[in-house]
């Protein structure tokens, strides 16, 4: 340590700017590719990228440098997002735009006679996240860096991100995402910061010369924690931010007494172990699998960077604490890293030797909770009994703090057993459960939601005993995306076109967009705008072509829902629609029709069995209906494989629809929605999370709202009857019919039981059928403003220009002005 501390004071040298003219990008890209590579332009394409990356990093290095200097040299505040997922998705494309090198790149790139285009795409996915949280995480960081704010994240470094999702005869099949194989350019090795992680052992308690109790924990089978960083590069602002993910490794590589004694497999074994921790990222959105090696990755996220913070607060700071609340804040992505409520204590207390009052004081001043679901699966709790097994001296953490919560219950609620145990940190039982949420809640100063129905649903109903308790805590911070990545250089036609009537200040300032709202009524503007969604169109039906091998008319609607496959977000209902799109197609009802072409994607949970049906169904759907010479260009069905954010990427800019439409009060916010939204689309939507605030920002004449409502989902399930619902309604029951008489499954009899079973469940909590009409007549209304040309363009111009208050750049202000307060 002694030795880092000389390093850091020494004085570095000035680093020079390197150039970044058409010649300079030239020379380095082919330097690279043959001296350092050694490759040349016949290669595989995959080193073109390579070497592509690294003459762009090289042009990143000194303001990634210089930014971090410039935090420590000014001493200021700093907040680290903590989270168990970065859905990065490509980052070469993204760090040319925002380093303003676009035509540069472009130019240097053509005189080898390639394109950048086909470089940009050899880049693996970085799928270190399942959906919208990870994804949020990644905006979060952007935007962070946009902002010039001084923000670190903190996550793991995933061996195997993502599954890789293939179709075969309908069925979803995993393959492992081995992102790393071929080398990433974009992350930096620091060995010298590693950690020590603790699992197992058992507690002691010494007695200290001075009567103070120690507790020591031993005999702990260790873990090293190795930091990889990553840039995080802000929109041509010189600030470059900084993503450390972990990697776990053996802490000998050899356990030396088995490799003497014979047992060389043994020593291997445990090696073996600890590198397990961070190889796959567990592939559930949204339910809770309580299994061990999780737990385990949540420690070790939790552990390695709390310790890291500490170790670079020690560079300045020594062992003194009293500033420490001051200067350091930390945001906690769901419960998945709430543990560390327990880990700052056990630091504070056992390794820096403070009293319970002063680390329980740091504790709840530095610790911010965001939840993102009310859905009771993904609600996380951990068994007693493997806590005490691989973090015993956590657990004695949490029953102390447990206690001492239950204490300040009893004193507000004198008398009221029932509230304390509702209220406990720990679930009674059989078997007990630690309950993450309310750790988080207990621990933490901020607790907030991700959309404002959302936050309110928290207060009132999930949470509302501690909202009671503690009102001050709770707080909304809707979600938003980056308009750098999910427009700028997703959707470049429309970004130059955008900017050429109202300046670029859009890409840096969002806000900004709602200038558009003057053009909406210019009929050229319109035209432009029009054929530039058609150009995406062509994108997406390239995409589709190529991967289904179905034929989407750029002339139709593009109805599109893509996101995770889940019960509560009813790709069912859309597909129910699309049946009865079906039906009334083969009985003749066509007058005054809209062709549509229906896109769906998304992965399913590997053990989500009714999630995989529904996969299989839609591709089932889809082969009847886009095989049938009597549908033709009516209507097309395609599922598109391995639904990823480089797909959406190509999906978003050209989506005339965006289907919305979760049972409400179940979706805590969405962000495909905004994304859409910025990129021109209309929503279908249900009256749930961020969908509600769209809908306020663009009026209803511009949104296509349906059925019920979150207060009416919880009165209609009392006497939810399907069976009634179906009879009642003519083109339902005909849809229905056609599902259970086999007319999709001819040759594979009984696959869809259950899924039917479960929409004509009485009991079926998603309510499905209850919103079908509702929802069918809202797509009547879609269809019927689609065939009014210039009123859907006006409608879609609309829509961009009111999404100034859907980019993260907002959200992370208010994070920043409520939750962080970091003096900028
Ligand atoms: O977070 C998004 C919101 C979505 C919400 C999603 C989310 O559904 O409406 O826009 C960003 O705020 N994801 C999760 N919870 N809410 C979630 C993700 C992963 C995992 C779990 C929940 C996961 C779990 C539980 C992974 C492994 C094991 C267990």
């Amino acid at each position: 340590m002694s030795m880092e501390k000389t390093l850091c004071n020494l004085k570095m040298p000035e680093m020079q700017r390197l150039p970044r003219d058409i010649e300079s990008l030239a020379g380095d890209f082919e330097r690279y590719l043959t001296r350092h590579l050694g490759r040349f332009f016949g290669c595989m394409p995959f080193y073109l990228y390579e070497a592509l990356s690294l003459t762009i990093r090289d042009r990143i290095m000194m303001d990634w440098r210089n930014t971090w200097t410039d935090y420590e040299k000014k001493g200021v505040r700093k907040a680290y997002y903590m989270s168990m997922e970065f859905l990065i998705g490509r980052s070469l494309g993204n760090h040319i735009l925002n380093l303003g090198l676009t035509e540069n790149t472009e130019a240097a790139i053509n005189k080898f006679a390639l394109r950048l285009e086909e470089i940009i795409t050899e880049e693996q996915d970085a799928g270190l996240g399942n959906g919208g949280l990870g994804r949020l995480a990644a905006c979060f960081m952007d935007s962070c860096a946009n902002l010039k704010l001084p923000v670190v994240g903190y996550g793991i470094r995933y061996e195997y991100g993502m599954f890789r999702q293939d179709i075969e005869n309908g069925y979803q099949l995993e393959e492992p995402d081995h992102w790393l194989q071929g080398g990433n350019p974009w992350e930096l090795k620091h060995p010298e910061y590693t950690q020590v992680i603790k699992f197992g052992g058992h507690v002691e308690i010494n007695v200290e010369p001075d009567g103070r109790k120690r507790h020591v924990w031993l005999d702990t089978a260790d873990v090293l924690a190795i930091p990889y960083d990553i840039p995080v590069s802000g929109y041509k602002n010189n600030t470059v931010n900084t993503l450390r993910l972990w990697s776990a490794d053996a802490t000998n590589v050899f356990n030396l007494d088995d490799f003497n004694a014979g047992s060389y497999s043994e020593a291997v074994e445990s090696k073996n172990d600890a590198e397990h921790i961070t190889m796959v990222l567990y592939p559930n959105d949204s339910s809770e699998n309580g299994k061990e090696l999780r737990l385990k990755q949540q420690y070790f996220l939790a552990s390695a960077s709390l310790q890291d913070v500490f170790r670079m607060w020690s560079l300045n700071e020594n062992n003194n604490f009293t500033q420490f609340a001051e200067q350091n804040v930390f945001q906690m992505n769901d419960t998945h890293p709430t543990i560390a409520v327990a880990e700052i204590m056990r630091l504070l207390i056992d390794e820096k030797h403070m009293s319970w009052d002063e680390a329980w004081k740091i504790t709840t001043q530095t610790m911010a909770y965001t939840n993102h679901t009310l859905l009771p699966e993904a609600l996380e709790k951990w068994s007693v009994p493997l806590f005490e097994k691989l973090l015993p001296r956590l657990l004695q953490i949490i029953y102390e703090i447990n206690a001492r919560f239950l204490k300040l219950v009893s004193r507000k609620w004198p008398g009221d057993t029932g509230k304390q145990i509702r209220m406990s940190i720990i679930e009674e039982g059989d078997v007990k459960y630690v309950r993450m949420a309310y750790l988080a809640i207990v621990g933490s100063f901020s607790v907030n939601g991700v959309a404002a129905l959302h936050s309110r649903l928290l207060a009132d109903g999930l949470f509302r005993d501690f909202y009671e308790l503690w009102p001050e805590k709770f707080n909304n911070k809707t979600n938003g995306v980056t308009p750098r990545r999910w427009m700028a250089y997703a959707n470049p036609a429309m970004s130059s076109l955008i900017t050429e009537k109202i300046g670029d200040e859009w890409i840096r300032d969002l806000g900004e967009i709602s200038q558009l709202k003057k053009h909406v009524n210019d009929s050229v503007f319109a035209e432009r705008w029009f054929a530039v969604k058609k150009e995406n169109k062509q994108r997406i039906a390239d995409l589709v072509k190529d991967e289904c091998n179905i034929d989407f008319d750029t002339n139709a609607l593009f109805d599109v829902q893509v996101k995770r496959i889940h019960e509560y977000k009813r790709q069912m209902l859309n597909i129910l629609h699309v049946i009865h799109l079906y039906d009334r197609i083969k009985r003749g009802d066509t007058e005054n029709w809209t062709n549509r072409c229906v896109l769906i994607g998304g992965k399913a949970a590997p053990g989500y069995q009714i999630a995989k049906q529904t996969i299989k169904l839609i591709n089932n759907v889809a082969d009847v209906i886009d095989n049938d010479p009597q549908v033709g260009d009516r209507l097309k069905l395609a599922f598109i494989p391995n639904y990823s954010v480089s797909k959406m990427e190509i999906i978003c800019p050209g989506t005339d629809l965006s289907e919305q439409i979760s049972t409400a009060g179940k979706e805590a916010s969405g962000t495909g929605n905004m994304k859409f939204m910025m990129n021109g689309a209309v929503t279908i939507g249900t009256y749930d999370g961020a969908n509600i605030e769209i809908l306020d920002a663009v009026g209803e004449e511009n949104f296509f709202l349906f059925g019920l409502k979150a207060d009416e989902v919880d009165k209609v399930r009392a006497d939810y009857n399907p069976e009634q619902i179906v009879n009642s309604d003519e083109d339902l029951k005909r849809v229905m019919h056609l599902l259970s008489c086999g007319h999709f499954n001819s040759f594979e009899y009984g696959i869809f039981d259950r899924i039917i079973d479960s929409l004509m469940n009485p009991q079926d909590p998603w309510l499905t059928l209850a919103d079908f009409r509702s929802y069918v007549d809202a797509q009547v209304r879609v269809s019927r403003a689609y065939l009014d040309r210039a009123g859907w363009v006006k409608m879609s111009i609309h829509n961009t220009a009111c999404s100034g208050y859907f980019s993260t750049d907002r959200t992370m202000q208010e994070y920043n002005a409520d939750i962080w307060k970091l003096n900028i």
